[in-house]
């Protein structure tokens, strides 16, 4: 929306937080008031319990540039799905986007949410739109830095990631005048191009931006309930019912069903009836940043498409899908028996799908250990996790199909049988880890950090110290000294 004023000398850029519910915009954007001196100045349409609904506003002008003064509209965007249509329609008028993320609760969700954001802005036809990124809750316990943030965002490397504590006010002044620097050399190339606007800014406080929200996007009224469900699915979340279909954009790829032809599904005759199980529910839709298609039913049945699992030749379908399947029987002893490969026809294209039950997995366990009341319980629970973790990574070394595991995607069978719950894909060369090897071992820090760090603010960590490192393994006799250091750090 860059525009310059020349009547009043100003050119006007316009910087939005966007970023996850509850990460912080809105705090940051109060925060940012205060730093400025403009705290008064904030003007917030509508919250419910505690969300964004509109947006928040204010104006600052400061800085130079081409001999005219910037004039910055600030507004946050509302993070709920639900509200999806005000969120994408106040991004499209950005010049740079300050995003912000709770890096305390970093996952998978917050990595899609990003992705979304890009796809937003990628529909905007002028100059690229750069966005900073927030760490935000660095007061916190757990928090993740902006090194390890920058790991987990590596496939985005021009992006800096900042540190901030919105509530301390640490770091905001540092993402603005970063993001305003952004916003003016956007201006500049527009500027270049000679598409840089000349006039009166059509919008010049909260009030206006409002109004044309109003006129341009269906306003949503929500009861209050449905805002917190929303919280919990976060962003890319697309239920497959008849009223969301139509607000979504991407095309929903065709799914193997009843119809489908025995030669195009593996094992055929259970395959079928996996296939009638997983269909009976609701279908949850949700499209990873990486383009995987992963559909996750009500009664526990999960499917996984890759970006690049589609093919327009029938021969090449069914010869990627005998690789599938090779695949799938060089590891069946990882793999439960609720789990079928499947070509979906859709028009003249074919896309492979992998199909397969959930059993309760890592998370579910280390959850359950980590709640514990009896502190040697705990410590037992936790470290049993830890070893079912390690012999995992082990296990799937030793075959060549390539996995990506995680706690999440780790599961126990009712036997006590680990069974992997992801997809596989072509492979690596299989690996023998020795017991101290350093892999293994960033490995089990990397996974259990995060659960452990949630939980031990609540716990008596010393004591849960003692008890752990009392407890000696026969095998993988590291994991209690890699797991205390953890509890450990949380308190440091
Ligand atoms: N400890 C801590 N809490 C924070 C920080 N930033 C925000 N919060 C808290 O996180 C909660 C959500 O903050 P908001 O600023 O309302 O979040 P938002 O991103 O605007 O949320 P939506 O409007 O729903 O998208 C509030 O309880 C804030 O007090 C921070 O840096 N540290
Ligand atoms: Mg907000």
């Amino acid at each position: 929306m860059a525009i310059i004023d020349n009547e009043r000398e100003v050119i006007v850029v316009r910087i939005v937080y966007d970023g996850p519910p509850l990460s912080g915009k809105t705090t940051s954007l109060y925060s940012l008031g205060k730093i400025l001196g403009q705290s008064k100045k904030v003007y917030t349409p509508k919250e419910v319990e505690g969300h964004t609904i509109f947006f928040d506003w204010l104006d600052y002008t400061g800085g130079y540039f081409k001999g005219h003064s910037i004039s910055c509209q600030i507004i946050t965007v509302p993070g709920q799905n639900i509200l999806k249509e005000h969120r994408e329609f106040l991004l499209r008028s950005a010049d740079a986007i300050i995003f912000v993320l709770d890096a305390t609760h970093t996952e998978q969700s917050t990595l899609d949410y990003f992705w979304q954001t890009q796809q937003m802005l990628a529909q905007q036809a002028e100059e690229t739109v750069k966005i900073v990124i927030q760490a935000n809750k660095q007061d916190l316990k757990g928090a993740l830095s902006s090194q390890q943030l920058k790991a987990l965002f590596s496939e985005y490397p021009e992006v800096k990631v900042i540190e901030t504590s919105a509530t301390l006010g640490k770091g905001i002044r540092e993402s603005f005048v970063l993001a305003v620097r952004l916003a003016t050399e956007r201006a500049s190339l527009l500027m270049e191009r000679g598409k840089l606007a000349i006039g009166r800014a059509e919008i010049v406080d909260g009030e206006s931006l409002l109004a044309q929200l109003k006129n341009t996007v269906e306003i949503k009224t929500l009861p209050d309930n449905t805002l917190s469900t929303e919280t919990a699915l976060l962003s890319t979340e697309i239920a497959l019912s008849a009223e969301n279909e139509e607000s979504t954009i991407i095309h929903l790829p065709q799914l193997p069903d009843e119809s489908t032809a025995p030669q195009w599904l593996w094992p055929p005759l259970l395959g079928k009836k996996m296939l009638v199980a997983l269909l009976k529910n609701q279908l949850k839709p949700h499209l990873k940043y990486d383009k995987t298609w992963i559909i996750d039913s009500n009664n526990g049945w999960r499917c996984f498409s890759k970006a690049d699992w589609y093919y327009t030749n029938p021969t090449v379908a069914r010869a990627a899908l005998r690789t599938y399947i090779k695949l799938h029987l060089q590891c069946s002893p990882f793999l439960s028996e609720q789990r079928c490969v499947a070509l979906a026809q859709d028009e003249q294209q074919w896309r492979l799908w992998q199909i397969l039950h959930k059993v309760p997995t890592l998370t579910d366990k280390l959850q359950q250990a980590l709640q514990r009341t009896d502190m040697h319980q705990l410590a037992t629970e936790v470290l049993a996790c830890a070893q079912y973790y390690v012999h995992a990574q082990q296990q799937a070394a030793n075959y060549s199909p390539e996995f990506n595991l995680s706690l999440d995607n780790i599961g126990l069978d009712s036997a006590e049988q680990l069974i992997y719950l992801g997809c596989i894909d072509n492979g690596h060369t299989p690996h023998h880890f020795s017991e101290t090897d350093i892999v293994l071992i960033e490995a089990l820090k990397q996974a259990f950090s995060a659960p452990i760090a949630e939980h031990a603010q609540s716990l008596d960590v010393v004591k849960i110290c003692a008890e752990i490192e009392s407890i000696s393994l026969e095998q993988y006799n590291f994991i209690p000294k890699v797991i205390s250091e953890l509890f450990l750090h949380t308190i440091n």
